[in-house]
């Protein structure tokens, strides 16, 4: 059967995406609002969103930026830190104002300082959310400089994390866009009765380590994780394709202003949300696989967090739109997204 030229599927959700705050949230917001029901939003700001406190007041500041009727729902996320105290998060999780918690091991990524030292610090809190049943979001890698940063996502698969669910058997975990084959089959192994899911990022199925390289130094597609070989790259795709209940999308769009990636020590981050979806629809087109991108992108994320789909849809439109060069931010900087000046090649009906 030809593809189709036009896909209805319920409305998607991003569960990984980093808004910011201030002008740079009021600047990108609308991307993702435009295309997903509900996000996932990270709490890597400075300082972290460490209490419910600063979570509350977070999201208000998401809901206050949204345009008029957007439905958009921001699902809060909490900081875990070395100390953290296990009732808070509790009280947090139960009335609502976050609904996971995100590991960071200590300075793996973007404003990660603060995360995690050593797992022991954080056993008390690992074993109430077990408890309750409450979501640990990894960023999975390890942070020992005599690790290849090519090699951090596998190596901390065998030394972090299966130790980590071994532990704790109760405990629901999501390992965080990743990037390698090696993540791919540790998740598959360990997915049994939802207790291991993966988000896979849409620049992780496009863009391999050489692309980073073509021509120069392309510091928009540095990211971390950091795009591997073709063959993980091709794992990855596959992955998603499949349509499995353990993978589900997860953009990590991550703006910074143009200055702060063109630069002698460029930051990690990759912006996408202008063109989120599109670009998944462009990839599971490819993968022969249009029909599996409603269980990827709007089912299999709300079943891993026990949430309903979102009750609307959005349509897909083959035939391409061109992506924004730039996007401004009222603070006076502007961000580069993913594919700039670029024709997608699906886009979105409103
Ligand atoms: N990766 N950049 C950022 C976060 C992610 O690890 C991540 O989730 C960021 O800028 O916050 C990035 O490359
Ligand atoms: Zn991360
Ligand atoms: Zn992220």
């Amino acid at each position: 059967m030809p593809a189709p030229d036009r896909l209805v599927i319920r409305r998607p959700d991003d569960w990984h995406l980093h808004l910011r705050e201030g002008a740079m949230l009021r600047a990108v917001l609308p991307f993702t609002a435009r295309r997903f029901g509900r996000a996932i939003i990270m709490p890597n700001l400075k300082p972290p969103v460490t209490t419910v406190a600063r979570a509350r007041a977070y999201r208000d500041e998401i809901m206050a930026a949204l345009p008029p009727g957007a439905a958009f729902r921001p699902l809060m996320t909490c900081y875990l830190t070395d100390g953290a105290d296990p009732d808070e998060i509790d009280r947090g999780f139960r009335d609502g104002d976050w609904v996971a918690v995100k590991l960071y091991p200590a300075h793996a990524t973007t404003n990660s300082a603060h995360g995690v030292t050593d797992l022991a610090r954080v056993r008390p809190v690992l074993q109430r959310m077990e408890r309750i049943g409450m979501p640990l979001l990894i960023h999975g890698e390890v942070t020992d400089p005599e690790i290849d940063i090519f090699d951090r996502e596998a190596v901390f698969l065998e030394r972090t994390l299966a130790p980590l669910l071994a532990e704790h058997p109760g405990l629901r975990i999501v390992l965080e866009h990743v990037t390698t084959a090696d993540a791919v089959a540790f998740v598959r192994a360990n997915a049994a009765g939802g207790r291991l899911g993966a988000t896979i990022t849409a620049h992780h199925l496009i863009v391999n380590r050489t692309h980073m390289f073509q021509g120069g130094i392309r510091p928009h597609l540095y990211c971390l994780p950091i795009a591997k070989r073709e063959t993980h790259r091709l794992a990855l795709r596959e992955a998603a394709a499949s349509g499995e209940a353990c993978f589900f999308l997860g953009t990590d769009s991550a703006p910074h202003p143009i200055a702060d990636k063109e630069s002698a020590c460029g930051c990690a981050g990759v912006f996408t949300a202008p063109s989120a979806i599109e670009l998944y629809a462009e990839v599971f087109d490819e993968m022969g696989a249009l029909d599996r991108l409603e269980a990827f992108a709007s089912l299999n994320g709300p079943r891993f967090y026990r949430m309903d789909p979102n009750p609307g849809t959005i349509t897909l439109q083959r035939g391409g739109e061109t992506v924004p060069e730039r996007v401004a931010v009222a603070s006076g900087s502007e961000v580069l997204p993913f594919r700039a000046g670029e024709a997608t090649r699906w886009r979105l009906l409103d």
